[in-house]
């Protein structure tokens, strides 16, 4: 595996492979690797002859007061893990080579970022599309992988994609949970003992929700209060938003069917953590 930390590498690589016929995919990370971010890897390495992944944490898409700056790091392990997972090239830019003075072009996706952590995290998706549009330009590649743990990130990318079009496909892979079912994320590491145990309530929420929908329960009200009431039980939570929505548009519904999308986001301590699930599916 080899570390590319320029822009003019990465891309007079992947046009060499281009012109050799290989196939490239690529997985964009803020790092801090787990096993989430390996799936997409593994599955990156079955479509894709050159597998590049990405590590950098993007400055643009976090808002004032939040975890830039603490935002964990182990560039030791997350080669390790990349490495197992397959990964030809990790491109490791700096904040410099990818915004350099001067820098002015954002890409905003206008609807679909409003709702949801777009509500609030103001400009949080106008950072991620702008960077991921760099990271399409930069390594070029046929398909790109990202997780449905960022339901919403996902949706936008998708919608980025088309809109721009930009010839490649995306595609989106299934959440990669803990045993007690805790959605796997490089911010659990901020978790103390006792917040890692009520943490598990985002997952108990949804479940709870689940079972009261299979039950015959389809008012967004009544499951969004069964929701509140499991997370009130943990004492170090506080709801940001818990919703129900539309999985295409991400607008609100009143009446859940089982393509809706629940989606919630609840600070535990002060780490943030979301979690979703479509109503139907397993
Ligand atoms: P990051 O949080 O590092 O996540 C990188 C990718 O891993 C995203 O596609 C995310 O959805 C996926 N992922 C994270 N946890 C997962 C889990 N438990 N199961 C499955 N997939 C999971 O998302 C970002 O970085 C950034 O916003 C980025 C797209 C890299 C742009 O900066």
């Amino acid at each position: 595996m080899k570390i590319i930390n320029s822009v003019s590498e990465m891309q007079e690589t992947v046009l060499a492979a281009r012109r050799e016929g290989m196939t490239i995919g690529l997985v964009p990370t803020m790092g801090y690797l787990h096993q989430g971010h390996a799936s997409l890897m593994l599955e990156g390495r079955r479509h894709s002859d050159l597998l590049v992944a990405s590590i950098f944490v993007n400055p643009t898409q976090f808002g004032v007061g939040e975890d830039l700056d603490n935002y964990p790091k182990d560039l030791e392990r997350d080669m390790a893990i990349a490495a197992d997972a397959g990964v030809d090239i990790i491109f490791a830019p700096s904040t410099a080579e990818m915004y350099p003075s001067g820098y002015q072009t954002y890409v905003n996706v206008e609807k679909l970022t409003l709702p949801l952590c777009g509500g609030s995290r103001p400009g949080h998706f106008r950072g991620v599309t702008t960077v991921v549009a760099k990271l399409f330009g930069i390594t070029q590649p046929h398909s790109a992988f990202f997780g449905k743990k960022d339901y919403q990130q996902l949706a936008v990318i998708r919608q980025m994609t088309a809109d721009l079009n930009i010839p490649l496909k995306i595609i989106g892979l299934p959440i990669v949970r803990e045993s007690d079912g805790l959605a796997m994320s490089s911010r659990n590491a901020y978790l103390s003992d006792q917040e890692r145990s009520e943490a598990v309530c985002l997952k108990a929420a949804i479940d709870t929700v689940k079972q009261s929908f299979r039950e015959g329960v389809t008012s967004s009200l009544i499951l969004k209060n069964k929701a509140l009431e499991i997370i009130s039980k943990a004492l170090s939570a506080s709801v940001d938003y818990l919703e129900f929505s539309d999985s295409t548009t991400l607008e609100t519904v009143v009446s859940v069917d089982s393509n809706t999308l629940m989606a919630l986001a609840v600070n535990i301590g002060k780490t943030r953590l979301i979690d979703n699930s479509i109503m139907g599916e397993e």
